[in-house]
């Protein structure tokens, strides 16, 4: 029997992909793009239109395991030296033995129990993030019961929080120009927007805008593919944007170029933001971001004037340490143009606030703790190494990975490991595979893929609501995320009702949440009409079996920020609060050129791979072949300077580790600057990936990762044996 099911792709990507998965005699047999989603419109990203190849995968992890060697993956020591990584397959013969559902859980929920009566229920740190954005699996049952076991709270900082800090404190909600709408702006900054690795299906709007002559400018210290083909790209030093902004704005207001009206009904603080921009002239920003006065200028008076302008900024600005305020600055931008009034105009970083789902409803937050008489500690994800290795009173004992490759995707690598690595830590991994975090579980548990299970999807680069429904059972004995949380709860003896809820009652509690852009947006409409815009107008046009907007989304055209003032805060008391200049200021990271820490001379983008999704995918042969691995990209000045040719192998290091990548000469980055991608670090020399150069440190908002804020150096690895 042959049938077509409709999910929504969860991986953690603004685009949230409308699929099609046709199945046959309850084996999955195609994956396509489902042609009537009106943004991602029928095509998928390379590396999701070969997820037939991972969810066959012969690396899934079918059935619950229990650790019988050691922990982790013998390593010597980190050297020069091929050390080929094992076969997956090999190592789960050696390394587990395969015991039942029930087994584990009991083996979970004693261990547990005995920790939380020696040591309290904040000794267990659940840690999750990116895996699936649905809604459900993404953060529901989980919370439920991590929440109701009084456990330590994740504070899930990893990706976003510096910037949508940042954004919100100028907007006050994660709200953004509707990707549609890009087909009519005539002036488009990507602004740290790698748009054809990551938001592959913004493209052809921009496509579209340039045919009519729109001008596609990319800012950003890497040369994507998205800046080969852009009208102008700006190479810019690394973590001096907010500087760029200020500069920008300096030229605007100078000029008289700033929409008068719009500022002064909608924005609060301009005359403190006219005084703030004096002391960022071009000249005095030139020195920092690399970019000429001359170039400054254009650029201001470019995005000025050629209109509708509009901003696609991405997260590459907010992972440094200055990621916060330099978020702020450029998300002043439209509001002292005006441009948040015009179709194809105002700016992009996240549409997530638009949903508003319930998400006390599926949290549960209310959930009483036996035994814990203070809200549970928090743990920030970032600082994983150090909460393993210092935390004390009570000291971590129990990890719960699910969501997440933290062995991969957390900076400060050696710290993490070194953790990970301590006998009496009890570790649970819920994965699809033997990740570089499963070498150090010590109960393995397998997780369905979205194929295997159903969920609720939301999006933060657009406006549609999906299902995404069960195409597949689920393979072996793999279980949802929901589905363990549910039994872990029972074996607990966590019997609140809502430990019961099925997970339709779960996606419809989700949408009953008095959020008017939800209102009309039922399970029943969803499962029928497949993806639903946010009901912004209310007013509808019944197409070809799917809802059509009558109007552009315009979330600030006459202003409706949700800022406590109710305006775009160009001045935030709450930034003040925070002791951080009020309006905005560029302070550039300790750790790059411009900072006192010169040790290492080069700066290192430690970014996503094209094709991988973090750590994801980075194992499925298929999706390996597209995408070269563990170089490390240099200009050829820095190379030739010490004396490196293109493909030999060098040593990268700082003072929190060391890597041997191979060294590509191939005009990417500037000089100063050097850039390697994610993978999973068992697949590298060494067993080793990018993070271990990277550091714990905080962004200055949100408490976000710095990936960005690196400084290593580099040399031949010719000598070393
Ligand atoms: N193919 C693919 N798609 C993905 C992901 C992936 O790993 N692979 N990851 C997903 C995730 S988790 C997220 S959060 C989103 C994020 O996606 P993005 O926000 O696009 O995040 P990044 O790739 O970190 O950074 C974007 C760009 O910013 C640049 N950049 C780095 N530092 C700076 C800087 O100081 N200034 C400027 N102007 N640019 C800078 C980088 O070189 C990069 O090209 O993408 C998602 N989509
Ligand atoms: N150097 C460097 N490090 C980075 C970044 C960077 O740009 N550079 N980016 C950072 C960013 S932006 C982010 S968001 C983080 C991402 O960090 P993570 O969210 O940890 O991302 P992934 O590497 O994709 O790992 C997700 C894991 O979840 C598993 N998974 C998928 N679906 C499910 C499910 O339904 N249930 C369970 N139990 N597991 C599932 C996948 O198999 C995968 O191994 O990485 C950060 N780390
Ligand atoms: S990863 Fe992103 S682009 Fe690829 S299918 Fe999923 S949502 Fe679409
Ligand atoms: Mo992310």
């Amino acid at each position: 029997m042959k049938k077509v099911i409709h999910a929504a792709c969860p991986h953690d990507c603004p685009d949230a992909c409308g699929v099609l998965i046709t199945v046959e005699d309850g084996r999955a047999t195609k994956i396509q793009g489902d042609p009537q989603h009106p943004v991602t419109r029928g095509f998928l990203c390379a590396k999701v239109a070969k997820y037939l190849d991972r969810v066959y995968s012969p690396d899934r992890v079918l059935y619950p395991m229990r650790r019988i060697v050691p922990k982790g993956i013998a390593v010597s020591a980190v050297g020069a030296g091929e050390s080929p990584a094992p076969t997956q397959s090999a190592e789960s013969s050696q390394a587990w033995q395969r015991i039942t559902w029930d087994e584990a859980l009991d083996e979970i929920a004693a261990r547990f129990r005995a920790i939380v009566t020696e040591f309290g229920s904040e000794a267990i740190l659940p840690y999750s993030y990116g895996g699936t954005l649905g809604a459900l699996n993404g953060a529901s049952m989980d919370r439920r019961f991590f929440g109701r076991l009084g456990a330590s709270q994740l504070e899930r900082a990893i990706c976003s929080a510096a910037g949508e800090a940042g954004l919100t404190s100028v907007l006050g909600v994660k709200l953004g120009t509707e990707p549609e709408q890009f087909v009519h702006s005539r002036y488009i900054i990507a602004w740290a927007s790698n748009i054809h690795g990551n938001n592959v299906h913004l493209w052809p709007f921009i496509e579209e805008a340039r045919r009519k002559g729109a001008k596609l400018v990319v800012i950003d210290p890497y040369r994507t593919r998205t800046a080969a083909c852009a009208e102008w790209y700006i190479p810019i030093n690394p973590g001096t944007d907010g500087a760029l902004a200020l500069a920008m704005m300096h030229v605007i207001i100078g000029e008289g170029l700033h929409d008068a009206d719009y500022v002064a009904k909608y924005t609060l603080g301009f005359d403190a933001l006219r005084e703030k921009v004096k002391d960022y002239p071009p000249e005095r920003v030139a020195q920092w971001t690399g970019i000429s006065a001359e170039d400054i200028r254009k650029l201001a008076l470019e995005y000025a004037t050629v209109r509708p302008s509009v901003i696609r900024l991405n997260y590459g600005v907010q992972r440094s340490e200055g990621g916060g305020m330099a978020t702020r600055a450029i998300a002043m931008l439209p509001c002292i143009t005006g441009s948040w009034k015009e179709v194809g105009g105002g700016l992009q970083m996240s549409t997530s606030g638009a949903f508003g789902l319930n998400k006390d409803a599926l949290t549960r937050p209310d959930l009483q703790v036996e035994g814990l008489d203070h809200p549970p500690r928090s743990v920030n994800m970032v600082e994983l190494g150090k909460a393993l290795n210092t935390l004390n009173d009570p000291p971590l004992k129990a990890l719960f990975v699910y969501n997440s490759n933290p062995a991969a995707v957390c900076p400060n690598h050696n710290e993490v490991i070194r953790g990970l690595r301590r006998r009496d830590l009890f570790t649970v991994v819920h994965e699809q595979f033997f990740t570089d975090t499963t070498d150090y579980a010590d109960i393995l548990l397998p997780a369905t893929t979205f194929f295997e299970h159903k969920d609720l999807q939301t999006a933060y680069g657009h406006y549609f609501v999906q299902v995404s429904d069960q195409a597949i059972e689920p393979l072996g004995e793999c279980r949802s995320n929901v589905e363990v949380f549910r039994a872990l709860a029972a074996r607990m003896g966590f019997n609140e009702p809502c430990f019961g809820e099925s997970v339709d009652e779960m996606i419809d509690g989700a949408l009953d949440s008095g959020n008017p852009w939800l209102q009309g947006i039922s399970r029943d409409r969803l499962e029928r009409e497949r993806q639903v815009r946010l009901n912004f107008t209310g007013q509808w046009v019944v197409g070809s079996g799917q809802s059509e907007p009558t109007e552009p989304f315009l979330p600030f055209a006459q202003g409706n920020f949700r800022t406590p003032s109710g305006k775009a805060e160009l001045y935030s008391e709450a930034m003040k609060v925070q002791g951080l200049d009020p309006v905005a200021a560029f302070t550039a990271p300790q750790e790059s050129r411009h900072g006192a820490r010169s040790a290492f001379p080069l700066e290192l983008l430690a970014r996503k791979a094209d094709n991988f999704l973090n750590s994801s995918f980075s194992n499925v042969p298929s999706v390996q072949a597209m995408e070269e691995t563990n170089l490390l990209e240099m200009h050829s000045s820095d190379a030739r300077s010490r004396g490196i040719s293109d493909g030999e192998t060098v040593k990268v290091y700082n003072d929190r580790g060391v890597i041997f990548l191979k060294a590509r000469v191939d005009g990417a980055v500037q000089p100063g600057v050097v850039s390697a991608k994610l993978n999973w670090a068992k697949l590298a020399r060494g067993f080793r990936n990018i993070n271990v150069l990277t550091s714990e440190k905080l962004s200055d908002l949100g408490n976000s990762a710095t990936f960005y804020s690196v400084l290593v150096e580099v040399e031949s690895a010719r000598s070393i044996p």
